[in-house]
């Protein structure tokens, strides 16, 4: 298929013939594929999740809470692995419809809390526990511009410019030019706003900059699509100083580490949490040498 001669077809029907690296999991319809229930873990919070950027902002935010001496925040963090299509469990789909980690179930209410959208669970957590958000009304209103303005530009940095610049199988000039512009317009939002801020909301450490680091640092700190260069990352420098600060943080060290299964050595993967004393005793090189 050549993009110059691809003419649309009236009605556009599931071919089902993609060869890009998420064929194996990309459907054009909702809703479970096959029967499956979630594991339940001694803890009050369970989340089913993966170490991608969106899992790990919940991740960072739970052990955050731990370190703040905040117990209920303690948790069984389940591994989905979405490239075998466990988001399609039956499951899975009662907790996340949209069939995406990360998910969380808060047991500790009765009912069961259902949270889905890593945005909401950032800010359901900051509310449980009174931490990581500013109360009063402006600052708050400020946190949750920043908390939307993630959850909206994302897509843009993932699924447009990560998708296209390193995933896509052919390299088209076009969409790469297209996201690639507004990757570098959204990192100088974030440059002109840390420029004036130690943090995104100021200087406090809040929620907005567990959403905005896994992503935006992730790109600046080249951890996500081997990016770091083509973007000319080091020209963001307010970026940069930023994304480091966070990621020195040892809380924030801990999160990246649960539910992560590539990159980085295996001693910096534990692919299951369900205590704390896991990250001395389950990460993957210690799981491979009980074997
Ligand atoms: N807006 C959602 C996006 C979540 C999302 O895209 N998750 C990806 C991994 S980072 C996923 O589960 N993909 C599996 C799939 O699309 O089937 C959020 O922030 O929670």
């Amino acid at each position: 298929m050549s993009e110059a001669s691809y003419e649309p077809p009236k009605v556009w029907k599931w071919e089902n013939d993609d060869d890009g690296p998420f064929a194996s999991i990309n459907r054009p319809i909702a809703g479970p594929t096959h029967e499956k229930e979630l594991p339940i873990g001694k803890h009050p919070l369970q989340l089913y999740s993966l170490g991608t950027p969106n899992g790990v902002k919940v991740t960072i935010m739970l052990e955050e809470l731990l370190a703040m001496g905040h117990e209920g925040a303690e948790y069984d963090a389940w591994l989905i692995k979405i490239g075998k299509g466990d988001q399609f469990g039956s499951g899975f789909v009662d907790v996340n419809p949209n069939s995406k980690i990360p998910a969380l179930m808060d047991h500790s209410t009765n009912p069961p809390t259902r949270v889905f959208e890593s945005g909401a669970i950032l800010l359901y957590l900051a509310e449980k526990f009174g931490a990581l958000m500013p109360k009063d009304p402006a600052n708050r209103a400020e946190l949750l511009s920043w908390l939307m303005w993630q959850m909206g530009s994302a897509p843009y940095l993932g699924g447009g410019f990560g998708h296209f610049y390193h995933y896509a199988p052919v390299k088209i000039e076009y969409a790469i030019d297209r996201f690639t512009m507004e990757t570098k317009r959204q990192l100088d939002v974030l440059e002109r706003q840390l420029a004036e801020n130690q943090f995104i909301c100021g200087d406090e450490y809040t929620i907005a900059d567990i959403a905005i680091w896994p992503w935006y640092g992730g790109v600046l700190l080249n951890r996500q699509y081997d990016a770091a260069e083509f973007i000319d990352a080091e020209s963001y420098t307010n970026g940069m100083r930023w994304a480091k600060e966070i990621d020195a943080r040892e809380t924030v060290k801990r999160g990246r580490m649960v539910n992560k299964i590539r990159g980085g050595e295996a001693h910096e993967q534990l692919p299951e949490r369900h205590d704390a004393s896991d990250f001395e005793t389950k990460t993957a090189d210690k799981l491979a040498a009980a074997e």
